[in-house]
């Protein structure tokens, strides 16, 4: 009985600590429900914030997108604008183009029927003319019809000392001075028209007492500027003023800046004063410098088979197609 008395006692425990335990078990359930329910706002809260985030950045980068277009419209629209004045300005000048070719096209015809071939130039008055250089086209040259007949055109011409003289191989090359005064025509038109049609030469001189001479050359020619425009042919001599040019014959144009003459030690251009055919030294120095006087001057113009290094008053030097 007593330990009937004692299970009871003992039963009685632990139903009462069943029933603890089922109170704290009920509480911590309660608990597990209200982490699980907040766990679960919480979750929500996120992907409400998530969703309105990204509804947020859509409508950000559509305006962005919105502006973008925007923006690139109006460059479009100034680029068409900027597009449109470019092809108007390139129509016009196109235009102008071609007026301005049309124009040098009649200037050129208009030349060009002026314009004589060298070989029937210059039969008729002294003047400056139009001739048709083979290689170079239409030139502007002094012809002569005076000084020995016509037909002459003048290659070079001195009488007053106006034009300097002393020059490089370029203005040799291309020509300086005026025709109407004092000037030399140019190495590379001399080659061309000496190689287009044989010609003589002719070259006056006149000294301080206005005595004239005068040498005479039936074949004179000059080779290529990679020849140095050299002296390559003379024919044969005639005249009064003596034969001072055959000593250079096969000789090269020298000027102070381009030295092809035969003597090492110096530049004969340069000593000279000059820009002529040199061998190791000069026979005549027609491009010398103008002295207003008879002066015995290597630097001046002189003809060394008439008056040695005399200066002369005038010089003029012509060709003639034969
Ligand atoms: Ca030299």
């Amino acid at each position: 009985m007593e330990k009937i008395q004692r299970c009871d006692a003992v039963l009685a425990a632990k139903e009462e600590q069943i029933q603890k335990l089922q109170e704290k078990l009920n509480a911590m359930q309660l608990k597990v429900s209200i982490h699980n329910n907040l766990e679960n706002m919480h979750n929500e809260k996120i992907k409400y914030k998530a969703e309105l985030y990204a509804a947020s950045s859509e409508k950000s980068c559509s305006e962005n997108n919105k502006r973008l277009i925007e923006s690139l419209s109006a460059q479009i629209h100034e680029n068409t604008e900027t597009l449109r004045v470019l092809i108007t300005q390139m129509t016009n000048s196109n235009s102008t183009r071609h007026l301005q070719n049309r124009e040098t096209e009649r200037l050129m015809q208009e030349e060009s029927m002026h314009c004589v071939p060298f070989k029937s130039f210059c039969n008729t008055s002294t003047s400056i003319q139009s001739i048709d250089v083979v290689g170079i086209g239409p030139v502007s040259v002094l012809c002569d019809f005076e000084t020995a007949g016509p037909g002459w055109t003048v290659v070079q011409r001195r009488f007053n000392g106006t034009v300097d003289f002393f020059r490089d191989w370029s203005e040799y090359r291309s020509g300086f001075g005026d025709l109407e005064g004092e000037f030399f025509m140019g190495l590379e038109k001399l080659h061309r028209m000496t190689n287009s049609v044989q010609c003589e030469l002719y070259i006056k001189l006149v000294d301080f007492h206005n005595v004239v001479r005068y040498a005479h050359y039936d074949n004179f020619r000059i080779g290529s500027e990679e020849e140095h425009y050299m002296l390559k042919s003379l024919g044969t001599y005639s005249g009064s003023a003596g034969d001072a040019l055959s000593y250079n014959l096969n000789d090269s144009f020298t000027t102070y800046d381009r030295d092809n003459d035969a003597w090492s030690n110096g530049n004969c251009a340069n000593y000279y004063h000059s820009g002529w055919w040199y061998n190791f030294y000069g026979n005549s120095n027609l491009n010398g410098k103008y002295l207003d006087r008879e002066k015995h001057d290597e630097k001046s113009i002189w003809w060394y088979n008439w008056k040695g290094y005399k200066s002369l008053k005038s010089v003029q030097i012509m060709i003639r197609p034969i």
